[in-house]
């Protein structure tokens, strides 16, 4: 995690077949663009009252500018290149006024300093002292506002000791809610057990993340569908829905598109480690115990080869 390579992940790296086809100045601008990692397009969610354009920042991070589009108050998820935060803050004429740090890694929290020098007077809330520029420490149920959003703390230990997912509602409103997972819940994955274990993370996504609205928009912190499917499809070599997802998303990243958001529905129905009450998941790791099979399943993710197709 701490030697992340500029291009290194699945997606960027099929951006380079598609470079190859342009001419050799846009192929130079590409390329550029590669080592940049811009070359993976943002993009807005936009519902009613509430608005997410997903930044994409290192090499398969990701930064989320949340709008409550009443009031034009804006929060930032994870901030870790803030310049460009600033120019999305400008873009969209909306005033900064929260930071909210899913946990306190530096690919996550790595940008707080700079982006408090750059905007000063945010609060910067997380769950962990070591988060860095924290203003106010939070914990589980704590509840803040983001304009008229309402942003509730749920705390999941485990990749870390002090992380946090923020879940977002609106009042009275009809349309979904979001929640922001960091490196809890990835899109078909969940994250290392660096600080914790199989209990908290079974805690962490089918307890508390898992009970949320099935609609609830799920927004992670990296970029790691593509491969955290193939290791769904050798976990459920016979699930069709983990078969069509891979070849979307693919399809997504070939096109420097995002496969964010998904929702805690569709989890459900690919994510092998919200699946360990599945009969077929406890098949593969010949264990009947859900979290002894999330156990199984992390280890064995840990040691996985991803394969190129
Ligand atoms: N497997 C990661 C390697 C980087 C890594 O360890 N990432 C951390 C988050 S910064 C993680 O928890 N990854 C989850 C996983 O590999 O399943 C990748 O696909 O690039
Ligand atoms: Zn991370």
């Amino acid at each position: 995690m701490l030697l992340k390579s500029l291009v290194g992940s699945a997606c960027t790296l099929l951006g380079v077949s598609t470079a190859l086809k342009l001419a050799p100045v846009e192929v130079k601008a590409q390329a550029a663009a590669l080592l940049h990692s811009t070359v993976r397009k943002t993009s807005v969610v936009d519902q009613a009252n509430m608005r997410v354009e997903l930044l994409p920042a290192l090499s398969d991070n990701y930064m989320y500018l949340l709008i409550d589009t009443d009031t034009k108050e804006a929060a930032i998820v994870d901030p870790v290149e803030p310049v460009k935060v600033v120019e999305a803050v400008r873009k969209h004429g909306v005033r900064l006024t929260t930071v909210l740090t899913t946990h306190h890694h530096w690919d996550h929290a790595g940008g707080n300093e700079k982006m408090v020098k750059l905007m000063p007077g945010l609060k910067v809330y997380g769950g962990d002292d070591r988060v860095d520029a924290i203003t106010k420490k939070v914990s589980h149920g704590n509840n803040l506002k983001v304009g008229s959003l309402n942003v509730k703390c749920l705390f999941t230990p485990c990749h870390t000791t002090g992380h946090i997912c923020y879940y977002v509602t609106k009042d009275d409103s009809s349309e979904p809610p979001a929640a922001f997972t960091g490196d809890t819940l990835f899109v078909a994955g969940c994250g290392k057990f660096f600080e914790g274990t199989a209990e908290q993370m079974y805690k962490a996504l089918i307890e508390i993340l898992g009970r949320l609205p099935a609609e609830t928009r799920v927004y992670c912190g990296h970029e790691y569908t593509v491969s955290n499917l193939k290791f769904a499809r050798h976990v459920e070599p016979d699930n069709e829905v983990i078969q069509k997802k891979l070849a979307w998303a693919k399809e997504q990243c070939s096109n420097g598109e995002p496969t964010i958001p998904s929702t805690l529905a569709d989890e459900f129905t690919f994510n092998p480690f919200m699946r360990v009450k599945e009969k077929s998941v406890q098949d593969h790791v010949k264990q009947t115990d859900p979290i002894e099979a999330m156990r199984f399943l992390r280890k064995e993710k840990d040691a996985f080869r991803v394969p190129k197709e």
